[in-house]
């Protein structure tokens, strides 16, 4: 087989809480007064929630204290963690579902590679709490993708060498890491366009494919 292990990214892949990162955003902008649509949450994606902060302020008249920062993202994430209360198992596709457990049944290892600090949150709501290998997040990184850090962790969770782990992106960023951390990667969604991925999927169950 091609690859031994194969690291998800979390959201855009396996899962999708933009609509709800966007709704935890929007309040905070609308307090700030600053202006904030979808198409700028979309610069959002796989990047962490302080630099995510950076980008929305890029439309904030004037300069905001580290403190009041530190405060306004700690306020963003409560916000979005009631919002991710809204998810259950139900938001899992079954396409998702059986893909995993197909490409399991072949043997390889299954990984999160997420720049999410609710990661593990998010995988209880979806019923897969306990499901992969290893997961790499947010909480045990110091460098958020583009850097290679979250997935390197996670080859080193599933202990395998990163030219035998697959890494499956929806975010260039995502994409720019495995490249960085010496992984092939596969692009789903807007990720494709950026024509840096070893394979593009049309679809999630494409990846029964291109791991025989
Ligand atoms: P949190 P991923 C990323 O997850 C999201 O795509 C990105 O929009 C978010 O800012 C980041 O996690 C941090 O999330 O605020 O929950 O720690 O795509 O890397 O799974
Ligand atoms: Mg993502």
């Amino acid at each position: 087989m091609k690859y031994k292990a194969i690291i998800f990214d979390l959201d855009g892949v396996i899962c999708h809480t933009d609509k709800y990162h966007y709704m935890a955003w929007k309040q905070i902008a609308d307090e700030l007064g600053i202006y904030f649509d979808e198409t700028i949450n979309n610069r959002l994606r796989g990047v962490s929630r302080m630099e995510s902060f950076e980008i929305i302020l890029e439309r904030y008249d004037g300069t905001m204290k580290e403190e009041d920062k530190a405060a306004y993202t700690t306020k963003k994430n409560e916000v979005y963690k009631e919002l991710l209360k809204n998810m259950s198992p139900a938001d899992l596709t079954d396409e998702v579902k059986e893909t995993l457990l197909a490409l399991r049944e072949k043997g390889l290892k299954l990984a999160i590679g997420s720049s999410s600090k609710n990661a593990g949150f998010i995988l209880n709501q979806l019923g897969l709490g306990g499901f992969f290998d290893a997961v790499s997040d947010g909480n045990n990184i110091t460098h958020s993708k583009p850097d290679p850090e979250v997935f390197v962790k996670a080859a080193q969770f599933v202990e395998e060498a990163p030219r035998d782990c697959l890494v499956v992106e929806d975010a260039k960023a995502g994409l720019e890491a495995a490249i960085a951390g010496g992984m092939e990667c596969a692009a789903i969604g807007d990720a494709v366009s950026c024509g840096l991925a070893t394979w593009n999927l049309t679809t999630f169950s494409d990846l029964k494919n291109i791991t025989n």
